[in-house]
């Protein structure tokens, strides 16, 4: 899944997509790449981020996903919100990706039933303006593992069918290093809830600090770091990865998947 952050304030690639004909080109490119998937967002989600307008998010992404979806590609809507997810659909999108799991809008999930397209579902404890607050866990993987759980119950009682959920872990939100460490150590874990895994690493914070200690490194060199955790959630059986730069991941997956195929 190739990232296209139609913001301009987005933890890593803020500003440089917020163009239309420049996301597109973007978003091609990120298919000659090797994306699958392209995964369109109008709202910055990093730590700390205040909130756009319902409107403001839309026409952000609204022509984005248009041409990218005539242009033959998958397109998904990262939104929290049912009105955008709608327009997105109405537009061309073809997969909801919900960071709140269906906690900020309880409407979402609503459409989505009604939509019968697939939905990834995140594990969220709250808004970016406060989420780093709620960073607070005896047993980080368990607790995320339930509260997952418990979001993919709430979301098939509103309709949606089970069989079209995606589950992910929520690298970074709500999260300090260690926890999305881990995460990563036991995604086998969350496979075991029976549906496909999303992991979003791209970029995030905890491989600047990996890679550089207290002075983090700017998140443009994060993509070979990136491209070694495409590689062990490939091996962990991950449905897909949320990344920012796709080739080298893309290329990772392939070598993967040509290995697996020696062992079976
Ligand atoms: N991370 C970001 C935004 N959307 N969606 C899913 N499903 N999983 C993620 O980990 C995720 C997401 C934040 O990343 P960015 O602002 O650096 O693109």
């Amino acid at each position: 899944m190739g990232v296209i952050n139609v913001t301009p304030d987005s933890f890593s690639d803020g500003g440089e997509f917020i163009d239309v004909d420049i996301a597109v080109k973007h978003g091609l490119e990120l298919l000659r790449d090797g994306a699958d998937l392209l995964d369109v967002g109008g709202e910055s989600t990093r730590p700390g981020a205040a909130r756009v307008s319902a409107e403001e998010e839309l026409r952000r992404i609204q022509p984005v996903i248009a041409e990218l979806a005539a242009a033959g590609a998958m397109v998904s809507v990262d939104t929290m919100r049912a009105s955008t997810a709608e327009a997105a659909l109405r537009a061309g999108a073809a997969v909801v990706n919900d960071v709140s799991g269906g906690q900020a809008d309880p409407a979402l999930p609503r459409l989505v039933a009604e939509a019968g397209v697939p939905y990834v579902v995140m594990h969220w404890r709250g808004h970016s303006d406060r989420m780093q607050q709620h960073a607070d866990y005896a047993d980080v993987v368990s607790e995320v593992r339930d509260e997952l759980s418990r979001r993919l119950d709430e979301v098939v009682a509103a309709g949606v069918d089970a069989e079209q959920v995606v589950l992910d872990p929520g690298l970074g939100f709500a999260k300090r290093a260690e926890h999305n460490w881990s995460l990563l150590a036991h995604l086998d874990r969350f496979l075991s809830l029976g549906r496909p895994l999303l992991v979003g690493a791209s970029r995030k914070s905890f491989l600047g600090a990996l890679l550089a200690g207290e002075s983090a490194r700017p998140v443009s060199d994060r993509d070979d770091a990136t491209a070694a955790v495409t590689v062990l959630a490939a091996q962990a059986g991950a449905w897909a990865v949320r990344v920012h730069s796709v080739r080298a991941s893309a290329d990772a997956v392939r070598v993967v998947a040509r290995l697996a195929a020696e062992h079976s």
